[in-house]
């Protein structure tokens, strides 16, 4: 494994997220440690074990102060320590302004082109800034810890302004961001305040490389730089940014899971007990089980995948009864209105539905409206006839490559929207576009239909797919070109 890392082992990797890998919440019994669900921690967790780094992360947990040194630190993960966590404390007003308000309120629905939802308040955006120096001067503070050279690998969308913030401070660090989700074209961005986008921009061209999920998104930051910063030189045919006397190189790195891992999982003997469990209950007989896996979240289409179900219901009553829909769907974002308001709209659909096609023996839909175990996440995978995505944006979305790494029986439909950025690289799933709800039920249908054969073929497909562009390939991917990067950076000046 490490011989695939040799970029990395050169420098100390220091990376910056919101989200911490580990939480810790005072419980009755005592503190209790949590994995918080979520794409970036399920991907980065692997790599920051591997590499010994250091993960500098928002202290979410109530309990986090308690284990942690005076500065923050503690050694993670609990019982078998591999690397080092820096907290960074946040009072109630930061995540008030920075984390709900701005960077979830602000940026998430405009950057996944939910225009009527974004709420953008100028308090908000004085927070995100006050945030990201906090979070800058850890890192930094982190830097001189570790000495050398660094790099910093800073994450998403909540830390556009940190990498300009940092550079002048560690001149010698390598700086590089991955933006998860997906980045909108200018007339999106546009929505912004000509400040905020000036800002927003310029931090993150304080990068040496950042990385998107698919070229189209790398293309539209391009094109919002070239539309919003006349003074940059945008080099589309290069994918270079010229500012300042800086470079930064812009690249599509399509984020992938620990394919080894979910394999591992669906191996267990615990998991193949649920699995069999899952389908006695909910698929005995001819009965199939379609599953879905996401957090509550507007952007994953969970409401347009319980029209599509009750467009089938109602419109082929023969299909009543075939199959159980199984939805697990994780609490997310409950304090901003808008996934409050979604859940309980998500709920009082599926009670509708349910109380509307129920017959004796079957309920149609089951909801697992909690944070579950990895492993019984592989249950669901390995237990289901088809997995549905229907993302109405979605930067990747790893669950669509979860479940085909735990089809290790080459068997399984996949549904996958055409607007997730898995859909580049999955072309063997059932493609859907769940704004046509009579064409996302009939592509239902066709996957509930599908022959054994064509299942096999196109999970073999899939798996080669997966295999072969697992989270180490795309870890490799990014440090390459994060060292080349480096290189441009050093005769940079000579180019110009
Ligand atoms: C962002 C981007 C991009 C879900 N519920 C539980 C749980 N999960 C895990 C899944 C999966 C992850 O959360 C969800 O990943 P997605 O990729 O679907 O979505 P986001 O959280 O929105 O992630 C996304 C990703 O970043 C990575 O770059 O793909 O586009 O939006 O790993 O398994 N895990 C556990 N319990 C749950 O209840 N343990």
């Amino acid at each position: 494994m490490q011989s695939k890392f040799p970029a990395m082992l050169d420098r100390p990797l220091i990376l910056l997220s919101n989200r911490e890998p580990y939480e810790h919440v005072h419980k009755p019994n005592g503190i209790e440690v949590r994995f918080p669900a979520g794409g970036l921690v399920s991907a980065l967790d692997p790599i920051l074990r591997r590499t010994h780094g250091t993960w500098v992360a928002w202290a979410s947990g109530n309990a986090d102060r308690t284990v942690a040194d005076d500065v923050g630190r503690l050694a993670v993960p609990p019982g078998d320590p591999s690397y080092t966590l820096r907290r960074v404390w946040l009072s109630e007003n930061d995540v008030e302004g920075f984390y709900l308000g701005f960077a979830n309120s602000a940026l998430w629905p405009l950057c996944h082109l939910f225009v009527s939802k974004v709420d953008i308040r100028r308090s908000d955006w004085e927070s995100y800034e006050h945030a990201n120096r906090m979070f800058a001067a850890a890192v930094v503070q982190e830097a001189e810890r570790v000495g050398g050279a660094p790099m910093v690998w800073v994450h998403d969308y909540h830390f556009a302004l940190a990498p300009s913030l940092i550079r002048p401070l560690v001149p010698d660090a390598l700086i590089h961001q991955f933006w998860h989700i997906p980045f909108p074209p200018p007339d999106v961005f546009g929505i912004l305040p000509v400040g905020v986008q000036n800002s927003l921009l310029r931090g993150l061209l304080g990068n040496d490389l950042i990385e998107f999920q698919t070229d189209g998104f790398a293309w539209n930051f391009m094109d919002c730089v070239a539309r919003t910063l006349p003074e940059a030189h945008v080099s589309l045919d290069q994918s270079v940014i010229h500012l300042d006397g800086r470079q930064t190189r812009v690249g599509a790195f399509p984020i992938s899971i620990d394919v080894a891992e979910w394999q591992r999982l669906s191996a267990l003997p615990h998991t193949i007990d649920v699995c069999r469990t899952l389908r006695q209950r909910y698929a005995p007989r001819e009965r199939q089980l379609v599953v879905s896996v996401d957090r509550m979240d507007y952007t994953k289409g969970i409401e347009r995948r319980l029209r599509a179900l009750e467009h089938m219901w109602r419109d082929t009553p023969e299909r009543r009864g075939t199959f159980t829909m199984l939805i697990v769907a994780t609490p997310s974002r409950t304090d901003i209105p808008a996934y409050a308001r979604l859940e309980r709209d998500v709920l009082e659909a599926i009670e509708r539905l349910n109380d509307e096609f129920r017959t004796l023996d079957w309920t149609p839909i089951v909801l697992v409206h909690e944070n579950v175990d990895a492993d019984l996440l592989a249950a669901v995978y390995g237990a289901a006839d088809v997995c549905v995505v229907s993302s109405l944006q979605d930067g990747m979305n790893l669950v669509a490559k979860e479940f085909i790494a735990c089809r290790t029986d080459g068997n399984g439909v996949l549904v996958l929207s055409r607007f997730a950025g898995a859909s580049d690289e999955l072309s063997a799933a059932l493609l859907v576009n769940p704004f046509f709800i009579d064409a996302f039920a009939d592509t239902l249908a066709v996957a509930l239909d599908m022959p054994r054969h064509e299942r096999v073929e196109r999970m073999a497909a899939l798996r080669d797919r997966v295999a072969n562009a697992t989270i180490e390939d795309w870890l490799e991917g990014i440090l390459v070109a994060a060292e080349a990067a480096d290189h441009a950076a050093e005769g940079g000046a000579a180019a110009l």
